[in-house]
């Protein structure tokens, strides 16, 4: 059976292939999404590397101006997706795209494809190692507000985490703008509506977008006006191991000249880990910057530490007893919610499932701190999801009944480059 599976994958990749970047699914999720590009193309070099290399130059094509990489780029308008181009009205780059990013897993996926690769993908990674670099200084700057000691974040959707109750915080805060234009969303028309967000919800994701568009995509005004501002575990843990990750392809590259600024940002991802952990929970939380006030939940982002070699041996150990306790809860790792704390529901989308990539990054950390046994219960879980239901978007927790979009990319590319069986990791 993993053999057929292994087959599927392939397959799912390339009849999600638009010609050069893949669509995470088709219909649903019409274009290229910035760190589903990414995941996917580790799933590609197991078959195609050239093809690997692509998805990532697409996904560079397109850089904003200012450094930004956003987290959707819009070849072209297609009906089956809102919000499109048209509602966004973004145009940072030579390309339309969303107006903000996602989490930057990039430099490690690159460094991976060279840990894993040749001279020829060194030299694929030279040339684009400025931009990357370019796109984490913009993290460092546009989304940090001055005076707060971490990167944040301005809409729920740049976290990839979308509807994760830890972003209730940040809405609570924040009103429906009164001239709310009027929209149809397409989501529901693909998905289950009781696997989607709230329709709250979406007026609130549908606000920040018309705040954005006031002010003419300001990157460093819509962080320091914007009506949503919080700090997000998930993007601090990726950009703080990416940044590790750029730092050695720096040194393989021979580019002392990004070293020290590389360390800064280093220097400053590890100093800021305490603003995340919240002493309540003794877990590393979502925070609403305005206010200081703490998610009161472990989210699979709150997982994070290990993957960014972060956290005190005491801080470590509580994560990883969480980890045990949840293991108790659900049938498989990891929830994108606590399983204890209000709001989970583990067939609703960032609720409550498991989702492949999170579960890919969270494993990864754990197996590099000696975590072994936990390390390989995230990879097999996710395994047997996709075994018992196939290539799921994500699987309730609970059940590992398959999720929202179906034939998924970075479930595809997540199965091919780690979870199958027939990968030796
Ligand atoms: C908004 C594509 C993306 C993922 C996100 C996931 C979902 C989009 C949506 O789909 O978000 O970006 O419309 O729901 O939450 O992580 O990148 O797969």
């Amino acid at each position: 059976m993993p053999l057929d599976l292994d087959q599927q994958a392939r397959d799912i990749l390339k009849e999600n292939d638009r010609g050069g970047y893949t669509v995470p699914t088709a219909r649903l999720y019409p274009y290229q999404w910035n760190w589903d590009s990414a995941f996917v193309a580790l799933g590609f070099a197991t078959f195609d590397r050239a093809r690997a290399w692509q998805e990532l130059d697409l996904l560079l094509e397109g850089q904003w101006r200012d450094g930004m990489i956003p987290h959707i780029i819009f070849r072209r308008d297609d009906p089956d997706y809102f919000p499109g181009p048209s509602v966004w009205q973004a145009e940072g780059g030579n390309l339309p795209s969303g107006g903000i990013s996602q989490p930057p897993v990039l430099a490690s996926v690159i460094l991976e494809l060279v840990q894993t690769g040749d001279a020829a993908d060194l030299e694929r990674a030279e040339v684009m190692f400025d931009a990357v670099l370019k796109w984490h200084r913009w993290f460092h700057t546009a989304r940090t507000p001055k005076g707060c000691p971490v990167v944040c974040t301005v809409h729920p959707w740049e976290t990839g985490r979308d509807n994760c109750p830890d972003w209730e915080l940040g809405f609570d805060r924040m009103e429906v703008d009164p001239d709310l234009e009027p929209y149809t969303r397409m989501d529901t028309v693909h998905a289950d509506v009781s696997e989607r967000p709230s329709k709250l919800q979406y007026d609130k994701y549908v606000t920040i977008i018309q705040f954005g568009r006031k002010v003419g995509w300001d990157q460093t005004r819509l962080t320091n006006e914007g009506p949503f501002l919080m700090a997000d575990p998930g993007i601090h843990f990726i950009l703080l191991r990416a940044d590790r990750d750029l730092r050695v392809l720096a040194q393989r590259l021979g580019r002392d000249d990004a070293i020290r600024e590389l360390d800064d940002f280093i220097a400053k991802g590890v100093k800021g880990t305490d603003y995340l952990w919240n002493a309540d929970l003794n877990a590393f939380c979502a925070r609403d910057v305005r206010s200081g006030v703490f998610s009161q939940g472990f989210s699979s982002a709150s997982a994070l530490p290990f993957y960014a070699g972060v956290g005190t041996p005491e801080q470590l150990e509580h994560t990883a007893q969480h980890l045990v306790r949840i293991g108790g809860k659900v049938d498989f790792l990891v929830p994108s919610w606590d399983p204890d704390a209000d709001g989970f529901e583990p067939q609703r989308y960032w609720c409550g499932p498991v989702w492949p990539q999170m579960n890919n990054i969270i494993s990864k950390g754990l197996a590099e701190q000696g975590q072994d046994a936990l390390a390989q219960r995230v990879r097999s879980d996710l395994a047997r999801a996709i075994e018992t239901s196939g290539f799921f978007e994500c699987f309730n927790s609970r059940t590992g009944a398959g999720c929202i979009g179906t034939n998924f990319s970075w479930t595809a590319a997540m199965w091919l480059a780690w979870a199958s069986p027939n990968r030796k990791n």
